[in-house]
């Protein structure tokens, strides 16, 4: 493992663990099936792996409810089956990132049923945010993100803060306790071999402790001020946070590696994030709210570059995670997926995929309403489906389902029609999505143009995205609705699909030498 700096431009793969391969045939994904499979992601060609939450837990929230950070829970393995799994990654040559979720806990988590027992004014409430309502209204006008109020009451008429579902609590950040207790886990890990921490919710974890309302307008509706001067979103204090958490990493060696979870509005928020002595990375989600069109892609690049170089820190691109709709559905077509990711691995910086991109699966947007197990299908009064279709398991082999992800039956149904989608179908052709990923990975290891860097536009046509890595590196992506011209004299390195002659035809992205 090639050590300066690695993170900078690493491809990490995440895994959704309960939706990646089963060992033990009860139809959820657990840490053995993961490790079983493991030679996949070392021959995809990715440098890294990040698992989505295996600590106990009663999986509310997949996990991100987490009851006692130091145990995995029994449904996805034992103790040993953690430690098993960093030994045989880092035996392939992958490191491993695990997720942290400091927001909040489990309403289990032994602190926030003590401080249920304890009672009001308590020091085992002080860890949390509990509050008198006002009368029998919540004390804030504050909203779950998974939808209704974001305070729940407790028997003795005390409410508690709960940004997501009410069986995750909000921790209290301003509480001594908590940033010891966080330090204390980040030590646990990296003592145990992890090379890296995604830090789930990393905007959201201190909040104004004047508990101001958010206001609301004329119809009504909750109007948020801008992030900058948010209660509860991306607050100036989290940055002294990461400052102490940096120190912990690097009490370890230079290699353990921080990727902040935090939803901003614009770059330069983003860019404090990773100021030189705080987080190493940040994900840059706009990708996953911007359409498939050439300026609006192109802004988003220019806007996270200048932002991030201006702080030296490097991109780290997304397309698709657990959360949103999955990019071939999000752009519309199989066919743009294919060229989205020649694009996002030919860009400055480091990227993250996720489980299934690979093979190119789309969002599974049929599925019955009485599986559905997201707490956004419960929360939004079943009137938003949730981000179940994302995480429908892998299909690895076989011709029906559950197509090797499991023995038994996978706790979400796959569609039939992904028998063509295989792992195993895929591996025997060359033309498919899994071939496409495997032949850019390894082009952009031998290429010393590619990863970290800078980049330059090149003149193009309308719709059309050109920009040039030095040395003797272009990538060309055409998104207007014609064929257009390749550059002469360069040499095809990797093309998203067949080309039309010496042209690129639409939705179709290639990369050259020599230019
Ligand atoms: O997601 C955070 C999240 O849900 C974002 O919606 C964000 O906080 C919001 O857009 C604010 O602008 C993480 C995990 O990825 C997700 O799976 C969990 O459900 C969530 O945290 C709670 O832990």
């Amino acid at each position: 493992m090639d050590s300066a700096k690695w993170w900078r431009d690493a491809v990490v793969y995440e895994v959704y663990v309960r939706s990646f391969a089963d060992s033990d045939g009860d139809g959820t994904g657990d840490l053995p099936g993961l490790r079983s499979r493991l030679g996949y992601l070392a021959d995809l060609g990715v440098d890294a792996v990040w698992t989505t939450p295996w600590y106990r837990s009663p999986m509310v929230d997949g996990g991100y409810d987490v009851e006692d950070h130091r145990r995995a829970d029994p449904l996805f393995g034992s103790d040993d089956d953690v430690l098993a799994l960093i030994d045989e990654a880092h035996r392939l040559g992958l490191r491993v990132l695990i997720d942290l979720v400091p927001n909040h806990t489990s309403d289990r988590h032994a602190w926030f049923r003590a401080a249920l027992a304890a009672g009001p004014g308590s020091p085992e409430r002080a860890r949390y945010h509990f509050r008198p309502g006002r009368g029998a209204q919540p004390p804030t006008d504050w909203r779950s993100v998974f939808g209704g109020p974001a305070w729940t009451r407790v028997a003795d008429g005390e409410w508690y803060l709960h940004l997501f579902a009410p069986e995750q609590p909000d921790l209290n950040w301003a509480h001594p306790e908590v940033r010891a207790e966080f330090e204390d886990l980040l030590r646990f890990w990296f003592a145990r071999g992890v090379d890296g921490v995604r830090i789930d919710v990393a905007h959201g974890l201190l909040k104004d402790p004047a508990f101001p309302d958010l206001g609301v307008d004329a119809e009504g509706i909750v109007r948020p001020p801008d992030r900058s001067r948010h209660p509860h979103w991306d607050r100036d204090g989290v940055h002294e946070i990461y400052r102490s958490w940096r120190q912990v990493a690097g009490e370890f060696g230079p290699d353990r590696v921080f990727v902040a979870e935090a939803w901003v509005d614009r770059p330069d928020r983003l860019a404090r994030y990773v100021r030189p002595d705080e987080l190493h990375t940040a994900f840059n989600f706009d990708f996953l709210r911007c359409a498939w069109d050439a300026g609006a892609l192109r802004e988003v690049v220019d806007r996270t570059l200048e932002a991030l170089h201006a702080v030296g820190a490097p991109a780290t691109w997304v397309l698709s995670n657990h959360d949103v709709v999955r990019h071939v559905t999000r752009f519309g077509s199989l066919r743009r997926a294919r060229a989205a990711v020649l694009l996002m691995l030919a860009l400055p910086g480091g990227a993250y995929l996720y489980q299934g991109e690979e093979l190119g699966l789309e969002e599974v947007e049929d599925l019955p309403e009485a599986v559905l197990a997201d707490p956004t299908w419960e929360r939004s009064g079943h009137t938003r489906r949730g981000r179940d279709g994302c995480r429908v398991p892998l299909p690895w082999s076989g011709t029906a389902p559950p197509f090797g992800f499991t023995s038994g039956a996978a706790w979400l149904p796959q569609p039939q029609r992904w028998l063509e989608l295989t792992a195993e179908a895929q591996a025997a052709d060359p033309d498919s999505m899994l071939w496409l990923y495997r032949t850019a990975l390894a082009t952009r290891r031998e290429h010393p143009a590619l990863g970290d860097g800078t980049m330059t536009w090149l003149p193009a046509p309308e719709d059309v995205l050109s920009f040039a890595r030095e040395p003797g590196f272009a990538c060309v992506v055409n998104l207007s609705a014609g064929p257009c011209a390749l550059p002469e004299g360069a040499s095809v390195l990797l093309a998203s699909g067949p080309l039309d002659g010496g042209r690129l035809p639409p939705d179709t992205a290639v990369w050259l030498a020599g230019s």
